[in-house]
C-alpha cells in the first residue's frame, strides 16, 4: 500500500468518526489534511454531512476547501468544534512536531481555539520520543538572526529555511527556522523557553493539544487516544 493511501484511509476514517452535521470544522494544512477536506467536500456534496462550514488555517487549505464545495467562516464568526490536522511527529502521549508544512502559526491558533484536536496521518510519524526531524519554529523576520542565535543557545542548530536561496516567507510573512534539538526529553519545557524568545512567534510543539490520532498503517486504520 502505497503511504497516500495509508494518509487518505486515515483522513477519510477522522472525518467519518468525528464530523457531525452543523459543526465548525478546522482545517489543516499539508498533504494528509487535504484528503481530510476532499472527503468532507465529497459528503457534503452527497448529503451525508449537512451544514458544515470550515475554518481554514493556510491559503492553500482555503483554495481546496472552496474548490471542494466547503463554505468558509473566520474565527471572527465561528469557533471549530473540532480540527482535523497533520502532524510530522507524534509521541505515545500525543504530543506532536508540526510546521514543517508551513502554516504552524496559524494552525497552532486554529487548534486551541477548537474544542478539540484530532491529528491524522500514516503510521511513519509515530515515533517513541519527539525530535526525529526538525522542529520548525515561525519567527518575526525583524531581527531573525537575534532569534537564530537564541536559538541556537538552547542547544539547537538551527538553520533559516530558504527556497532558491530567499527566506520562505509563511502565510502571516513570517520565516521558519529549522532547529535540530536531538531527541526532546520534555516538550513542554522546550515549548516554553522557545516561546521566551522575542522574536520567535511559536513553536512547532504541540504539547497535550490532541485528544485522538487517526493513524493509517498497512495493517488498517486505528485510533490512538
Ligand atoms: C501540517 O502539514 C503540518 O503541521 C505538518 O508539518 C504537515 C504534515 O504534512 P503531511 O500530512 O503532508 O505529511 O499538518
Amino acid at each position: 500500500m502505497i503511504l497516500e493511501e495509508l494518509k487518505r484511509n486515515a483522513a477519510c476514517k477522522a472525518v467519518e468518526e468525528y464530523v457531525k452535521s452543523g459543526m465548525v470544522v478546522g482545517l489543516g494544512t499539508g498533504t494528509t489534511a487535504s484528503w481530510v477536506i476532499r472527503h468532507l467536500g465529497e459528503l457534503l456534496a452527497r448529503g451525508e454531512l449537512q451544514n458544515i462550514r470550515g475554518i481554514s488555517t493556510s491559503h492553500r487549505s482555503t483554495s481546496l476547501a472552496l474548490e471542494s464545495g466547503i463554505p468558509l467562516v473566520t474565527l471572527t464568526e465561528a469557533r471549530p468544534d473540532l480540527t482535523i490536522d497533520g502532524a510530522d511527529e507524534i509521541s505515545p502521549d500525543l504530543d506532536l512536531v508540526k510546521g514543517r508544512g508551513g502554516a504552524l502559526l496559524r494552525e497552532k491558533i486554529v487548534a486551541a481555539a477548537s474544542d478539540a484536536l484530532i491529528v491524522v496521518a500514516d503510521e511513519t510519524k509515530l515515533f517513541e520520543q519527539l525530535g526525529h526531524t526538525r522542529l520548525p519554529v515561525e519567527v518575526e523576520p525583524f531581527g531573525w538572526e537575534t532569534t537564530l542565535e537564541a536559538l541556537s543557545s538552547l542547544g539547537s542548530e538551527p538553520e533559516l529555511r530558504t527556497l532558491a536561496g530567499e527566506p520562505v516567507r509563511t502565510d502571516g510573512n513570517h520565516y521558519t527556522i529549522d532547529c535540530a534539538f536531538g531527541l526532546i526529553e520534555d516538550p513542554a519545557a522546550l515549548e516554553a523557553e522557545i516561546k521566551r524568545i522575542p522574536g520567535a512567534l511559536e513553536c512547532g510543539l504541540f504539547v497535550n493539544m490532541a485528544r485522538a490520532a487517526v493513524i493509517g498503517s498497512r495493517e488498517g486504520t486505528r485510533i490512538l487516544k
